[in-house]
C-alpha cells in the first residue's frame, strides 16, 4: 500500500493550492460572507513560535469549513512592522530597521506557509509598505483636521545621560533600567489623540458586541465612567477662590468634615499659611517622584495641613483644607471633598491625622456613635437636615439639585480614560504628516545650517494629500539623540524645506507602533487600492470582522485604540458600523513542558519548524487543536504528540488501504452521522479538541470494518479536511478527485440519526395510561418530566393539578402523581 510522507506531500498540496488560488477571497452575488481575522503577527528575529499557530490553526479550520459551508470568506494575513527592536537591533548592528525587517517578514511568511493557512496572499501587505503608510498618514490628517489629533506638553522620562525619553517601564527608582542614569520628569510636545471625546461610545458599544466578559470588563475598566457631581467649596479668606471636588456621592456631603488636594493642584502654593508653606512644599517635593499607582496603593495615608479652610456649601462652617498625595492631580478636578465616615481612603487619612468622622448614611437609617470603619455602601441619610431620612440615590438627586439651586454645584460625568500620547521620538514609525513654519532671525538663514531660527510649533500644517505618504529619511545613524525631538531632527535635509521663500520644519516625531494596528482590517477589504484606503464597495464586501482571534495581552490598548479610530472613520462615513470586530475570542498560552511561559532564557522554547519537520505541518495543527480548549492555558507536551501522529498515519492508512463499498450497516451510518452532527457544532463553538476525538472514535470504528461504506469515509474526510488539510487532500485524490477537497461541500447529518438510543413509554396520571413519549433511553429525570408533562392527551388530566409526585424508571415507568 502507498505510504505518506509529509515532508514530500506538505510542500506539494501547499504549491497546489496557490498555483490553484483556491483561497482567494472572491465575492459572490447572493452568498453569505465570513471576514475572519488574525492578530497580525510582529515580525521578530526569532521567528514564528507555537504560540502564533494556535490561533492561526483555530481561524484557518473556522474558514476552511466556512467556504465548505458556502460562505465567501476572507482570511488575510500581513505584518505589523514599525517597532522596537528592529531599531534596536538597527542600532547595535548599523542595519537598515527595513533590512531586517523585510528579511524576518520573509521568514515568518516562509513558516507560515509551512504551515498550510489557507490565507488569501494576493492580499498581504505590511504596515511598513509605502502604500500602507501613506493611508495611516491620511487617517491622521483625518484627525488633526477634526481637532482630534493635538499637540500639548507631556511630562516624560527623560534620561540626559542616554539622550532619550523613556518608557515608565524603563524607568525604576527614578534610574534608567539600562545603565542607571537618572531620569528626570520633564514637559516635552508630544502629539496627543483625543480618544476622550469618545469614552462614553467606546464604554456604552461594548454592548454591541460578541467579546470575552472579562475583556468587556477591561475596556470599561479602562475608560472609567463614574456618575456624579462638581461640587465648590469657597476659599476662606481668599476673594474669589475656589476649590472644585468631583464626586461620585453628593449623598455624603454633610459628612464633608475637610478637602485634599492633590499636590499638584494649582491652588496649593497660594492658599497655604506661610507657616506651613515649607511643609507643604516638602511635600510636593517627595509627592513628585512617586507614581500615581504608588500614591494610590500606599496603605499609610500621608499628608499636611495648609492652614487654610473651606467654607462648606450647605453648613457655611469652616471646613480645613490638607495637601495629600492619595488624590490625582489628573483625575477629576484633583481635589476631593473628605468624607471619613463613609471613603476608605477618607476614613484611614481622618484616623491618621485625627480629623472628626460623622456618619452621614445608616444602613438602617438608625443613628450610631461611633464607626470602625467607613460605611461605604448606600444607605438612608442622616444627621444631614433636611436630607435626613432620603434613601442615598434619592439624596444624591436632591442634594445636587439645591447645590445647583445654589450654584456651587452641578452633576458631573468624569472618565478616567486619558487622551492618547501618540508620539515617539523615535526613527522607525510612520512619520507624523505635520510640518511647521519656521521664522529665520536672518531672512537670508539657512536653518539646515543651523543658523538661528525658531520653529512656530503653533502653527502646524498637515502634509497635502496627494504629498503623502510622507517617507522616512534613509538614516544611518538611528540612536535617539541628544535633542529630545528624536533622530529625525538630526536629518536636516529631511526636515527643513523651503517653499515659496519661507522654510518650514517637518515634524520629527513618528507614531507608536499602535498606529499600523488601527486599521488594518479595513486595508484586507481593499489592499491594493491607490486610489484611496478602501473602497465602499469592498467595505460593503467584507465588513465587519466576524471573528477576531487574538492574545488576551492586547485585550486592553490595541483594540480600544482600533475601536477608537474606527468610531472617528464611522463619524467621517467611511465605514458603516459602529463597532468593527464582532466576535472576539483569546486563545490561551501555550507554556513550556515545564508549565513555565516559554523564553530563551528558560531554553524551553518549542520551534514549530522543528515540529513540522519531525511530524509534519498537520500533526502540529492537529497537536495544538487537541492539547485542550482553545481559550485554556495550556503546556506543551511532547510525549502527545505521537497520538496525532498516529492518528493522522491512520487516516491515511485506513482509508486509502481498504475496498470503498455503498453498503452501509445501521450502526457506521449513526455514528458517521453523529460525528458529522459534532464536529459541525463544534467547529462553529470554536471547540476543536472534542471535534478530534470525536472523529478520532469514528476513525477507531473504521479501523475495526474490513470494507469501507463509502459514505462513512467519505464524512470523516471532510471532516478531517478543515483540520489536517495536507493528508485529506493526499487520499481525496488517491480516492480519484482531481479538485481540492477545500472546494467540496461540508458534509451534512440527518438529525434523526443522532439522536441516542430511544425508546417509546407509556405516560401514566394517577396510575392510568394517558400518553406515550419517545425519550433517550439514559434521559434524565428532568427531560423526562418535561417530555411527559407535554406529551399529547396527557395535558387534558394535569392542567389546574399540582404534580405531587413524579415516578420516574428509566426506559420502564413514567408516572405522575397530581391532584
Ligand atoms: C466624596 C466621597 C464620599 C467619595 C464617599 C467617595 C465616597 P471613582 O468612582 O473612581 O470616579 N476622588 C475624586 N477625585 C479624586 C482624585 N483626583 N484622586 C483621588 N480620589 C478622587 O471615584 C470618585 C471618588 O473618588 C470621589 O467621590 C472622590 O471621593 C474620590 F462616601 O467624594 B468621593
Amino acid at each position: 500500500p502507498a505510504r505518506y510522507v509529509h515532508a514530500e506531500a506538505e510542500p506539494r498540496w501547499q504549491r497546489f493550492w496557490e498555483e490553484t488560488g483556491v483561497f482567494r477571497a472572491v465575492r459572490h452575488e447572493g452568498r453569505p460572507k465570513r471576514y475572519v481575522l488574525d492578530m497580525f503577527p510582529y515580525p521578530s528575529g526569532a521567528g514564528l513560535h507555537v504560540g502564533h499557530p494556535e490561533g492561526y490553526t483555530a481561524t484557518d479550520i473556522y474558514c476552511r469549513y466556512s467556504r465548505m459551508k458556502g460562505f465567501d470568506v476572507l482570511h488575510p494575513m500581513g505584518w505589523d512592522a514599525f517597532g522596537l527592536p528592529a531599531e534596536q537591533y538597527a542600532i547595535q548592528t548599523g542595519t537598515h530597521p527595513a533590512e531586517t525587517t523585510r528579511k524576518n517578514i520573509d521568514t515568518f511568511r516562509r513558516q507560515l506557509k509551512m504551515l498550510g493557512f489557507s490565507y488569501d496572499w494576493e492580499r498581504e501587505f505590511g504596515t511598513i509598505d509605502d502604500n500602507y503608510v501613506r493611508w495611516t498618514q491620511w487617517i491622521f490628517v483625518k484627525l488633526f483636521e477634526r481637532g482630534l489629533a493635538y499637540q500639548d506638553k507631556v511630562l516624560v522620562n527623560w534620561c540626559p545621560a542616554l539622550g532619550t525619553v523613556l518608557a515608565n517601564e524603563e524607568v525604576i527608582d527614578g534610574k534608567s533600567e539600562r545603565g542607571g542614569h537618572p531620569v528626570v520628569r520633564t514637559p516635552l510636545r508630544q502629539w496627543m489623540l483625543r480618544i476622550t471625546a469618545y469614552a462614553d461610545r467606546l464604554a456604552e458599544d461594548l454592548s454591541l458586541v460578541d467579546w470575552p466578559e472579562g475583556t468587556v470588563s477591561m475596556q470599561r475598566n479602562w475608560v472609567g465612567r463614574s456618575e456624579g457631581a462638581t461640587i465648590s467649596f469657597d476659599v476662606q479668606g481668599f476673594e474669589g477662590a475656589k476649590i472644585d471636588v468631583f464626586t461620585t456621592r453628593p449623598d455624603t456631603l454633610l459628612g464633608c468634615t475637610y478637602v485634599v488636594l492633590a499636590p499638584e493642584h494649582a491652588l496649593v502654593e497660594k492658599i497655604t499659611s506661610a507657616e506651613k508653606l515649607p511643609a507643604v512644599r516638602a511635600y510636593m517635593q517627595a509627592a513628585a517622584s512617586k507614581s500615581d499607582l504608588d500614591r494610590t496603593s500606599e496603605k499609610t495615608k500621608t499628608g499636611v495641613p495648609t492652614g487654610a479652610m473651606v467654607i462648606h456649601p450647605l453648613t457655611g462652617q469652616a471646613v480645613p483644607i490638607w495637601v495629600g498625595d492619595y488624590v490625582i492631580g489628573s483625575y477629576g478636578t484633583g481635589a476631593v471633598m473628605a468624607v471619613p465616615g463613609h471613603d476608605e481612603r477618607d476614613f484611614a487619612f481622618a484616623k491618621t491625622f485625627e480629623l472628626p468622622v460623622i456618619e452621614v448614611v445608616s444602613p438602617d437609617g438608625k443613628l450610631h456613635d461611633s464607626l470602625d470603619a467607613a460605611y461605604v455602601d448606600e444607605g438612608i441619610l442622616v444627621r444631614s437636615g433636611k436630607f435626613d431620612g432620603l434613601k442615598s440615590t434619592d439624596g444624591k438627586r436632591a442634594i445636587v439639585d439645591e447645590l445647583v439651586a445654589l450654584g456651587k454645584g452641578a452633576p458631573k460625568i468624569t472618565y478616567k480614560l486619558r487622551d492618547w500620547v501618540f508620539s515617539r521620538q523615535r526613527y522607525w514609525g510612520e512619520p507624523i504628516p505635520v510640518y511647521f513654519p519656521v521664522d529665520m532671525k536672518d531672512p537670508a538663514g539657512d536653518p539646515r545650517k543651523g543658523d538661528e531660527h525658531v520653529i512656530r510649533y503653533d502653527k502646524p500644517i498637515a502634509v497635502p494629500e496627494n504629498e503623502l505618504p510622507l517617507r522616512l529619511p534613509n538614516l544611518v545613524d538611528f540612536r535617539p539623540g541628544e535633542d529630545p525631538q528624536g533622530p529625525l531632527a538630526r536629518a536636516v535635509d529631511w526636515r527643513f524645506f523651503q517653499k515659496d521663500g519661507q522654510w518650514y520644519a517637518r515634524e520629527t516625531n513618528t507614531m507608536p507602533q499602535w498606529a499600523g494596528s488601527c486599521w488594518y482590517y479595513l486595508r484586507f477589504a481593499d489592499p491594493k487600492n491607490d486610489a484611496e484606503p478602501w473602497s465602499q464597495k469592498a467595505y460593503d464586501d467584507w465588513m465587519p470582522v466576524d471573528l477576531y482571534i487574538g492574545g488576551a495581552e492586547h485585550g486592553v490598548l490595541h483594540l480600544l485604540y482600533a475601536r477608537f479610530w474606527h468610531k472617528v472613520l464611522f463619524d467621517i462615513g467611511k465605514v458603516r458600523h459602529p463597532e468593527p470586530f464582532l466576535k472576539l475570542v483569546h486563545q490561551g498560552i501555550i507554556l513550556g513542558e515545564d508549565g513555565e511561559k516559554m523564553s530563551k532564557a528558560r531554553g524551553n522554547v518549542v520551534n514549530p519548524d522543528d515540529i513540522v519537520k519531525g511530524y509534519g505541518a498537520d500533526c502540529l495543527r492537529l497537536y495544538e487543536m487537541f492539547m485542550g480548549p482553545l481559550e485554556a492555558v495550556k503546556p506543551w507536551q511532547s510525549a502527545q504528540i505521537q497520538g496525532v501522529v498516529r492518528f493522522r498515519d491512520r487516516i491515511f492508512s485506513i482509508l486509502t488501504g481498504r475496498p470503498l463499498v455503498d453498503a452501509i450497516d445501521d450502526a457506521t451510518k449513526r455514528l458517521v452521522h453523529k460525528t458529522i452532527k459534532k464536529v459541525t457544532e463544534d467547529i462553529e463553538s470554536l471547540s476543536f479538541n472534542t471535534a478530534i476525538s470525536a472523529m478520532m472514535v469514528l476513525l477507531n470504528h473504521l479501523g475495526s470494518l474490513k470494507e469501507l461504506p463509502r459514505e462513512a469515509a467519505k464524512g470523516l474526510l471532510l471532516c478531517v479536511s478543515p483540520f489536517a488539510p495536507h493528508v485529506a487532500e493526499e487520499v481525496w485524490r488517491l480516492w480519484g478527485n482531481e479538485r481540492s477537497i477545500a472546494l467540496e461541500a461540508w458534509p451534512t447529518f440527518d438529525p434523526t440519526l443522532c439522536v441516542d438510543d430511544v425508546i417509546e413509554m407509556a405516560v401514566q396520571v394517577n396510575g392510568k395510561v394517558r400518553g406515550r413519549v419517545t425519550l433517550p433511553v439514559k434521559a434524565s429525570e428532568d427531560e423526562a418530566r418535561n417530555a411527559a408533562l407535554t406529551a399529547e392527551g396527557v395535558s387534558a388530566f394535569t392542567t389546574g393539578k399540582t404534580l405531587k409526585k413524579f415516578i420516574y424508571v428509566p426506559g420502564k415507568i413514567v408516572n405522575l402523581v397530581v391532584a
